[in-house]
């Protein structure tokens, strides 16, 4: 059992080190929330991958503070928790915002891996030591903007490059990109920015041997995607729509997708990740891993996750330099020169945080215990 003493929330800010442009909107500051949680004299860290607006998700650094402030940290500090697993248990209740829940679950499991004294990749049931690493890039202001990052990138080492697209930042581009580069490993990402009508439009993308086209249509459809999926040669990957593992039982169903995107924020935590890992491998579709520009305690966990056996695609797991000219954690997330990341040996999330910087940061922050016993 592992007693709450306290949940310390923050909200810290960081200014991105690029900008990055997606079809919804451009980021330029992340609002980062943290949960520190402590227990007997250990500490679990959880991030909020929930963005400055609700435009990814109908979640917001605001509402997830909310809801966290008054909800699940008070039901949290109730309890003794044995694992991570026991989270949805817990939170039942409250229906929804799943990255809210995600905070504090995955600082549980980060706890109990500290606690058994094994890398929190190990108590996941990972199996790998280094996981393949890719990357997501922003929207450019010009085309040869664009190759020259795609450049840098793949001079780092990067196994996978992703390219937002949006109406008129699509074809073009990829036309571009392709006749410079015929081999490498390419796909992109819409975010939501097409209707049905675009079909058409949609078919052409086939010419650029793309591994994949991620959620392409509504970010909470399955059927409009299998309709496109049966006329599509290239494989559409889900991210937005899959909350949990009867999403993505009923999108491998209705062939929306071919592969899946797994987000820990998205799904509400390491159980329902791992509870959707192992439906998408028993049905022999593969998953990656996303990201939602996390600070490195949310990309530890990230990685974490994604030394399980059916990642078996790059993930958009990228080195903390990309990011931030400065990370949270110590030592920072850096990625070899053939695009990997080795998994960190020590006990819990593998990289320590950096408490000093963290309090800089900060610009508010809450602490919630147990309400005292009458
Ligand atoms: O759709 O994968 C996405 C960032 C914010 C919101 C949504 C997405 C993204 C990314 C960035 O693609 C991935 C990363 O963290 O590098
Ligand atoms: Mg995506």
């Amino acid at each position: 059992m592992m007693k709450i003493d306290a949940i310390i929330l923050r909200e810290l800010r960081m200014p991105l080190a690029h900008p990055f442009e997606t079809s919804f909107g451009v980021t330029r500051e992340r609002r980062i929330l943290l949960a520190e949680v402590q227990s007997e004299g250990l500490t679990g860290w959880g991030e909020c991958t929930a963005g400055e607006h609700p435009f990814f998700s109908s979640e917001s650094t605001d509402t997830a503070w909310e809801v966290l402030r008054h909800e699940l940290g008070p039901m949290l500090a109730a309890e003794s928790p044995q694992h991570g697993g026991d989270c949805p248990r817990i939170f039942r209740q409250v229906r929804g915002n799943r990255m809210a829940k995600a905070t504090l679950e995955n600082a549980i499991w980060d706890l109990e891996a500290q606690r058994e004294g094994i890398p929190l990749a190990q108590l996941l049931g990972g199996v790998r030591e280094r996981i393949a690493c890719g990357v997501s890039i922003g929207i450019q202001p010009s085309i040869p903007a664009l190759l020259d990052v795609i450049a840098r990138e793949l001079a780092a080492g990067y196994q996978r490059i992703k390219l937002k697209c949006k109406p008129g930042w699509d074809i073009e581009v990829l036309e571009r990109v392709r006749s410079r580069w015929p081999e490498i490993m390419l796909s992109c990402d819409a975010n939501s920015a097409y209707r049905l009508r675009d079909t058409e439009h949609l078919l052409s993308f086939d010419e650029f041997d793309l591994l994949m086209i991620e959620q392409p249509l509504w970010h909470d459809d399955f059927y409009y995607h299998s309709l496109l999926q049966k006329r599509l040669n290239t494989a559409i990957c889900l991210d937005e729509s899959i909350r949990n593992r009867r999403d993505a039982l009923a999108a491998i169903e209705m062939e929306s997708c071919r592969i899946i995107n797994i987000k820990l924020g998205r799904v509400g935590g390491f159980s329902e990740a791992i509870a959707v890992h192992n439906a998408a491998q028993e049905r022999g579709v593969a998953v990656w891993c996303g990201g939602m520009l996390e600070s490195g305690i949310g990309r530890a966990h990230n990685i974490a996750l994604s030394t399980l056996e059916n990642f078996s695609l790059p993930g958009d797991v990228s080195a903390s330099a990309r990011y931030w000219e400065e990370d949270i954690v110590e030592p920072a997330v850096t990625v070899s020169a053939e695009g990997e990341i080795t998994i960190p040996e020590i006990p819990g999330r593998g990289y320590e945080v950096r408490r000093d910087l963290i309090e800089r940061l900060t610009v508010r922050r809450e602490t919630i215990r147990a309400m005292a016993m009458v």
